[in-house]
């Protein structure tokens, strides 16, 4: 059982037991400011405090040179048309894919605020076709759990001013929800969906329980791949 993050567990008893085992791919996905940021970090810090080899990621990762270009276009110093944004993002995971899968193997269970689901929820609600979208995502890495993080309508009228990035605007945000919930749908046997809306604490425990379940579950099985 994860015990709260100020109990700090031993290390070599688990590395023992670890031994051959892999970690869990483990990917918050959600509309802007729906409490991704949060809830993974705390997740991050639990798994450590439990003595747990786990590494934060997020995505788009902005420090390689896609991540820069990717940084300029949401930041609205630079433009480019739909389509080519769409692939650097994706780029932009492939350039990680193996390291990503070293450090699975080697048994670091990754927490990864956004990913292949971002790509393709922000794209389509621009227009762009939901299977071309998805695409270039076949052969990253498949999660072994997504927690979507689903803002009510009320909640990002409410939540009302957003940054000043691309994107970051109420009725844009309401259609990349509407991607998310189709795609919560059809990938239903390894998405869970959480109300954001509710307090952080009851939200980190609802996610706590199913971490628990999920890390000696995937442990001995095989990477899949997104297809
Ligand atoms: N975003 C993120 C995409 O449009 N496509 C992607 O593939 C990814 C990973 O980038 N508004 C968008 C969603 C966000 C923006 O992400 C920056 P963040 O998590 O707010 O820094
Ligand atoms: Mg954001």
């Amino acid at each position: 059982m994860l015990q709260p993050s100020y109990i700090v567990i031993t290390t070599p008893a688990i590395d023992k037991m670890r031994a051959g085992k892999r970690g869990a791919l483990i990917v918050f996905e959600g509309c802007d400011r729906s409490g991704k940021t949060t809830q993974s970090s705390r997740l991050v810090e639990l798994l450590k405090a439990n003595g747990i080899p786990v590494l934060p990621m997020n995505f788009p990762d902005r420090s390689s040179s896609i991540g820069k270009d990717i940084n300029s276009y949401l930041t609205n110093s630079k433009d480019l048309p739909d389509e080519v944004i769409h692939l650097m993002f994706s780029a932009n995971r492939w350039e990680l894919v193996n390291q990503m899968k070293n450090k699975l193997l080697e048994g670091t269970t990754l927490i990864v605020d956004r990913y292949s689901y971002s790509g393709v929820a922000y794209s389509a609600a621009k227009g762009l076709n939901f299977d071309w979208c998805y695409a270039p995502e076949r052969g990253l890495i498949k999660p072994d759990a997504v927690f979507y993080l689903k803002a009510s309508a009320d909640d990002l009228t409410n939540r009302g001013k957003y940054g000043e990035e691309r994107y970051e605007k109420v009725e844009f945000q309401r259609r990349v929800g509407e991607v998310f919930d189709r795609i919560c749908s059809k990938e239903a046997s390894y998405w869970h969906q959480f109300n954001a809306s509710q307090p952080a604490d009851n939200l980190h425990s609802q996610i706590v329980t199913i971490t628990e379940e999920l890390l000696p579950k995937v442990a001995t099985q095989p990477l899949d791949k997104l297809s």
